[in-house]
This record gives structure tokens, sequence and C-alpha cells, in this order.
């Protein structure tokens, strides 16, 4: 029998969740469990589950716990709170919170949720992009004023797109964009190829490729690499009245140098999705930005099923537990994604 334990989290400011609505999207609750149990019987046979809140009896359920799945963890001498820990499931996509890694134990695998928001991510992101397109941004702002100005676009078939992060949510955000005949331009760590790329390119080409989008999208994990990886410099290298959106972490882009270039009209218009801190505060100057719509952190989330689907990779990856094979969507410790 394997324990696994699952500590939700309530909502509140500075966490994950942090919205009530945030905290009933996300929360196992054990009914939402069974329910996908049901379909993994033989995997639920062997696993004992015990479920709390935030760090409520934590060290008591570790003291067995095989397993847990959690956004985040009190990482103190955890080797010693969990003797038995062989494996922990984050269940977010970035894991920016937890890094350095140096806290992990030597023989504890740590995965995420990689692949679960790909379907809603690559929605968002290609409304986002039509958006930008279309004006949106500006005719929202101007529906806020009763005014009534004719800002024309084209078909958005023969632009370009520069895709910050080829995840899987970058990924589908480039298939819907291929349909739509956008040249899709990937770049990555690695300048890896893929079927959705019209073109890949390894992040030293940034500096190359960025002049040639007519949308930059950012949708990569927060790393040491990526940290102001769209600085003021590089903002300045986007394309003239060319539009950003980004859904990866704020940290990725220049807050301030975008707002100096949505005002100067350099840059066209943004779509933002991800905040530093987050909720944004009432008083953040990028609110009453004309040409900017905000998202509250919701571009990627299923709000219907994030727990089944998280819980999906759970089952999966306890099957290979169980069977001795290797777990999927492992985090890179040193590259802290
Ligand atoms: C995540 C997110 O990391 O939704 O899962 O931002």
């Amino acid at each position: 029998m394997y324990h696994v334990h699952i500590k939700n989290n309530h909502h509140r400011a500075d966490t994950f969740p942090n919205t009530p609505e945030g905290e009933e999207v996300f929360t196992i609750t054990q009914e939402r469990f069974d329910s996908v149990a049901s379909a993994h019987s033989e995997v639920a046979a062997q696993i004992k589950v015990s479920i709390d809140w935030d760090t409520d009896n934590f060290d008591h359920y570790m003291a067995t716990a095989d397993v847990l799945v959690t956004w985040d963890l009190p990482t103190e001498h955890l080797a010693k709170v969990a003797p038995r820990l062989k494996w922990i499931h984050i269940i977010g996509a970035g894991v920016e919170h937890l890094t350095p890694m140096e806290w992990l134990p030597p023989g504890v695998t740590l995965t995420n949720n990689k692949g679960v928001h790909a379907d809603k991510g690559g929605e968002f992101g290609i409304m986002s992009i039509l958006m930008l397109h279309n004006h949106l941004p500006r005719i929202i702002t101007h529906q806020n004023h009763a005014r009534y100005d004719s800002l024309y676009s084209t078909p958005i078939k023969g632009k370009t797109l520069v895709l910050i992060g080829t995840g899987s949510i970058g990924r589908a955000v480039a298939k819907h964009a291929q349909a739509l005949g956008i040249h899709v331009i990937g770049v990555s760590r690695h300048g890896k190829p893929l079927p959705e790329l019209d073109e890949a390119v390894a992040v030293n080409e940034l500096d190359r490729v960025l002049p040639r989008g007519d949308f930059v999208f950012v949708v990569t994990p927060l790393t040491q690499e990526t940290t102001n990886l769209l600085s003021a410099n590089r903002l300045a290298l986007m394309k003239p009245g060319a539009g950003l959106v980004n859904i990866g972490r704020a940290a990725v882009v220049d807050y301030d140098a975008l707002v100096e270039g949505l005002n100067s009209g350099a840059i066209g218009g943004a779509v933002l999705d991800v905040f530093d801190p987050e909720p944004l505060p009432p008083e953040s100057n990028l609110w009453s930005q004309p040409n900017l719509v905000i998202t509250p952190h919701v571009s990627a989330d299923d709000g219907n099923a994030y727990v089944p689907l998280t819980l999906d990779v759970f089952f999966n990856n306890m099957r290979r537990l169980i069977n001795g094979e290797a777990l999927e969507n492992q985090v890179n410790t040193t590259l802290g994604y």
C-alpha cells in the first residue's frame, strides 16, 4: 500500500490559489479524487489517501507518506519529516516558487502538471493574438469612453508570431496560429524544431527574430535564464506597433518598459495574464493603461476540469511508480522547470 498525501491550500493573497474562485478550481476534494480514482481502479486499490489543508497535520501525514501532491510545501528537513517519500507532484506547471531545489532529498522525484494547461492555454493564446490583431485592447478602452472610432484590421494570414516558449501550451498556441496562416517562429532554450513551428531558434537568437514578429507571445517558465528576458532593450527590438502577450510569468518581461512602449506607440497593444505580485494591486499603473487587456491569471487553467486533468497525470505516474518505471513530467531541478 502506498500512502499519498494531498495538501490543498486555502486561498491567501501570498500563496496559490490567491482568490476564492481559484480555491474552488484547484482543490482536490475527496469526492473529486474518488471520481477520477474510479477510472484507475487497479492503481487506486494500491493507495491510501489523506487529504488536508495547508500545513495542518503536515508532519503527521508526511511521516508515512510515499507521495505528496501539492502546490507548495515546507521544504526544510524534508528527509527527516518524510523518511518514506519517493515522489512529489506539483499541481501547477511553474515550479519557480520551489527554486533553488537543493532541498529535494536524494531519491525523491519532482514532477509537475505539464500538459494539463495545453487545451485551455492554446485557445486563450490564439484569442489574445486575434484580439491584438483586431485592436480589441484599444476598442475596449474606447467603449469605456463611449468613443466610436473605426479601427480596421485585416485577415491575420501572413502575419508573424514570435513564440517564446515551445512547451505544451506554446505548441497549442502555435498549432492554432498555423491553422490561421500565421508564420510561427518558436524560441526555446534548445531551438528544437517542432511540427507546429515554421522556424525554430534557440534563445541566443532572440534578438535576431524579435524585429520580425507582428506578435510576441511569452509562455516560458520563469528560470534564471528567462528572468527579464524581454528587457527594455529587447522590447525596443520589437517591430513598431507589434503586440505582446504574456501568459508565462511577469518577471520574464520588463513591465515598466512595456508601459513606456505602449504609451509611445512603439508597442501596439498587450494582453497580460501574469503579474508580480498577484493579485495585481489596485494601485498598479497597469490597470489604467489604455491599450492593455489584463486577465487575472486565468489563461490556461480549465475551470471545470483542472483537478480531473491533474489527477489523470497523477494516476498515470502512480502506475509507473508502482511498476518501477520512470515518472513522466519530471522537473529538471538544475534548470528549474
Ligand atoms: C501554473 C500556472 O504554473 O497556471 O500552473 O501558471
